[in-house]
């Protein structure tokens, strides 16, 4: 979570015009019916309690944009996973469908060996980027060669993330993880509006 001069433009919102705009644009999003071939086709094994109502999907079923990349990973959820290969650049973008309109939260499979390879940014259905700092949850920060579920949060100067939920409507979304810093790494997604739900 470390910041970069470059980044600052974006983490203060100067770039853009508010973070406020997530639910906003999320409410549009019903105008997209686009179905996302590549995700639907996503076997659900059941190895991380996804069950059948929230929605699940690998990091790698994505559409990338290099520098971002696919790596083949032997330990993770189907033998692969999504890498910034570079600071602020590159990026992997999910369309998925949700069937009701609530409040949502994105658990995401991740390992983040220290604070410096630990975090994208987050939009949705094209609105604002957010800093999502990958390590972080419910106020603690893990780092280390382990996999790990945290809540795509929001943070703020840096500091003091905060659980981050979205405001979807029933039908299709696009979710893009921006590169941030070099080396971060997710493996797979659970959208869910059971904010009780986590994942094995
Ligand atoms: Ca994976």
């Amino acid at each position: 979570m470390r910041s970069h001069p470059l980044v600052l433009l974006f983490a203060c919102g100067c770039l853009f015009p508010s973070l406020d705009g997530l639910d906003e644009a999320a409410s549009d999003a019903s105008k997209d019916s686009t179905p996302n071939d590549a995700i639907a086709d996503v076997p659900n094994d059941g190895s991380d309690g996804c069950g059948t109502t929230n929605v699940c999907f690998e990091a790698e079923s994505g559409v990338i944009v290099a520098p971002m990349e696919v790596q083949d990973d032997p330990t993770a959820s189907g033998g692969k996973s999504v890498i910034a290969s570079a600071n602020n650049a590159g990026s992997v973008t999910w369309t998925f469908d949700v069937a009701t309109a609530g409040t949502y939260v994105i658990w995401c499979r991740i390992v983040a060996t220290n604070e410096g390879t630990d975090s994208f940014f987050a939009s949705i259905d094209g609105g604002s980027a957010i800093e999502y700092d990958t390590s972080w949850q419910n106020g603690t920060t893990t780092v280390g060669p382990q996999w790990q579920w945290t809540e795509i949060n929001t943070a703020q100067d840096q500091t003091d993330e905060m659980l981050r939920t979205f405001t979807l409507s029933a039908g299709s979304h696009t979710l893009e993880f921006g590169g941030r810093e070099q080396g971060s790494v997710v493996d797979r997604l659970i959208v869910t509006s059971d904010l009780g739900f986590v994942p094995l």
